[in-house]
């Protein structure tokens, strides 16, 4: 039996997942919601919030990109370690991917779903908030890059799988431009990870759905 994942390619939380997938080379089965036929509807059948990913291995489902990657460590283990054994470097990963999960993706994400709202239901306020949070994470951000090479230390672990989706679509969002030039290197870092790398590739049949117009690189 292999784990299912209810995802899509263009998602960034989907995209976290696939990561530490294709770091250890997990064999697993693709639901592509929106174009496998019933798969959005099984999705929002056991999970009525209605994010994803899910993964559902046998009758189990784990709901969270982050817990997905726990769950997968334990009952999928592989050659490549995202949380590591040492208690303590682990707090730093954990601390680490809740950074990027909540103050670089959660105020892109606002970015985008302000877009695709009609205008008269749009949110100007909530979007300059957005902005000046991702403004106030990447300066931070920046000076903890400074010495790293990895979000959590020397080795990529869930951190990074946090961090990469999420300062993909931050910088198209809300770009780096060359206020922050170790984020900007970092991205350029998990971008030359084959396993975001590939991730990356399988998303870009999709780019023309981003609602602010995906720029021309990456
Ligand atoms: N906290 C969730 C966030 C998941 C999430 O926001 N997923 C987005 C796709 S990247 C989603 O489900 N969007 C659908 C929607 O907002 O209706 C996680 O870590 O998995």
């Amino acid at each position: 039996m292999r784990p299912v994942l209810y995802s899509h390619p263009f998602s960034s939380y989907c995209q976290k997942v696939l990561i530490a997938l294709y770091e250890n080379g997990t064999d697993f089965e693709a639901r592509i919601l929106g174009e496998d036929e019933g798969a959005y509807e099984e999705l929002v059948a056991a999970w009525p919030v209605k994010r994803f990913p899910m993964l559902r291995d046998g009758k189990r489902l784990v709901h969270e990109a982050t817990s997905i990657i726990e769950y997968l460590q334990v009952h999928y283990p592989g050659p490549v370690r995202l949380i590591p054994v040492n208690e303590a470097f682990a707090v730093d990963v954990r601390m680490f991917d809740r950074f990027f999960d909540n103050y670089i993706s959660t105020p892109q994400q606002k970015i985008v779903f302000d877009a695709l709202r009609k205008s008269e239901n749009r949110d100007p306020y909530g979007v300059k908030e957005a902005r000046d949070m991702l403004d106030a994470a990447y300066g931070w951000l920046d000076r903890h890059m400074e010495n790293r090479q990895w979000a959590a230390g020397e080795v990529f672990t869930l951190a990074d799988c946090a961090a990469a989706p999420s300062l993909f679509y931050a910088d198209w969002s809300h770009p780096l431009e060359d206020r922050f030039p170790h984020v900007t290197a970092y991205r350029q870092r998990l971008l030359a990870r084959p396993s975001f790398a590939r991730a990356v590739d399988e998303a870009r049949p999709y780019r023309k759905n981003f609602p602010l117009g995906a720029p021309d690189r990456d």
